[in-house]
């Protein structure tokens, strides 16, 4: 098979698959396997992704896929990567493609297991920030002051760090994508392929239906996103924090304020100026957090 690349017409996600009009999700899918190639098995956990690409008897994805529990993703993974080494196939990327809810929550057990043990694998986890497929419930990636039908005055406590709850497994490879800048989103697949180990990979996926806003406006969601500092772009290659060019580029120009980003979107609609003030300290501060780790990581490697 050819080499591809971003532009390649050698689609291996088939067009009309049943998402919602404008899913970030399967736009994500859509750029991994571009990246990755047709050497991949997917292991994915129940979730919005499941019937969007596979509606009895057929599927709409172009490489092997196997459904699991939701506990089960990286556990068989291990197994599925396992027996890939028993047949001496170097080739095959083994590759999780799990929701929030199935990795924040549902799914942590087993993927701290498998990165701990730094078992071969690509985990994706496509952060859309609730349970989508079941009708919107709060996970524990919901936002502060989001509205779920869990949540009906808006979430009162902040999302999980689930970044810094992986990246404490000192695994080789951790990268934040979004399919608003598919090129930075298709390099880091691409170089996770090369890298050995546990990889993690978390996509921010605006939902329009689950967030309430107009499909056409799905994109510059995921960009405002960037742009206000809410999902930033980073990778942890060995330990080291690298700042992607489109946050290096809010870094340098500055952030557009939270706000900009909540007034897009109906879940955010009964917040009070209150818990607007607190969701921009909270962005702020992992902000912060974030740029520390990026400045203390070129300052020890300049030393
Ligand atoms: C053990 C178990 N509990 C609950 C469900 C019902 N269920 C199916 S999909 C889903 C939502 C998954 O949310 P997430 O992982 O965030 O993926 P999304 O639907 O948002 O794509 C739930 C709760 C299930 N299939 N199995
Ligand atoms: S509910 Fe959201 S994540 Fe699920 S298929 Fe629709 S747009 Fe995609
Ligand atoms: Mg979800």
């Amino acid at each position: 098979m050819e080499k591809q690349t971003i532009f390649s017409e050698n689609e291996l996600v088939y067009p009309g698959l049943a998402s919602c009009p404008a899913c970030t999700s399967a736009l994500s899918l859509r750029t991994a396997l571009k990246a990755l190639g047709n050497k991949v098995i997917i292991i994915m956990p129940a979730s919005c992704s499941v019937p969007m690409t596979s509606l009895y008897p057929k599927t709409a994805v172009k490489v092997p896929m196997m459904f699991v529990a939701f506990t089960a993703t990286a556990s068989t993974a291990t197994g599925i990567a396992a027996a890939l080494k028993i047949k001496g196939d170097k080739e095959t990327n083994v590759l999780c493609w799990a929701g929030d809810g199935g990795t924040f929550d549902i799914g942590l057990q087993t993927l701290s297991g498998a990165a701990e043990r730094k078992d071969p694998m690509i985990y994706v986890c496509y952060n859309n920030q609730a349970y989508m497929n079941t009708g919107t419930q709060r996970s524990g990636a919901t936002p502060f002051g989001a509205y779920t039908t869990t949540t009906q005055t808006g979430k009162i406590v902040a999302e999980k760090d689930m970044q810094a709850i992986v990246a404490a497994h000192k695994i080789p490879y951790l990268a934040t994508g979004s399919p608003s800048y598919p090129h930075d989103l298709f390099k880091k697949f691409t170089k996770s392929k090369d890298k050995e180990g546990f990889r993690y990979i978390e996509i921010f996926a605006p939902c329009p239906p689950g967030w309430g806003f107009p499909t056409n406006e799905t994109i510059k969601i995921g960009r405002l996103a960037v742009e206000t500092g809410v999902h930033i772009l980073y990778e942890i290659e060995d330990g080291v924090y690298k700042l992607s060019t489109p946050s290096k580029k809010v870094l340098d120009k500055g952030r557009r304020p939270v706000n900009e980003f909540i007034k897009e979107q109906r879940r955010f609609a009964k917040m009070t100026e209150e818990q607007m003030g607190e969701y921009q300290r909270l962005i702020d501060e992992r902000w912060d957090d974030i740029m520390a780790h990026v400045e203390w990581t070129s300052a020890k490697n300049t030393s």
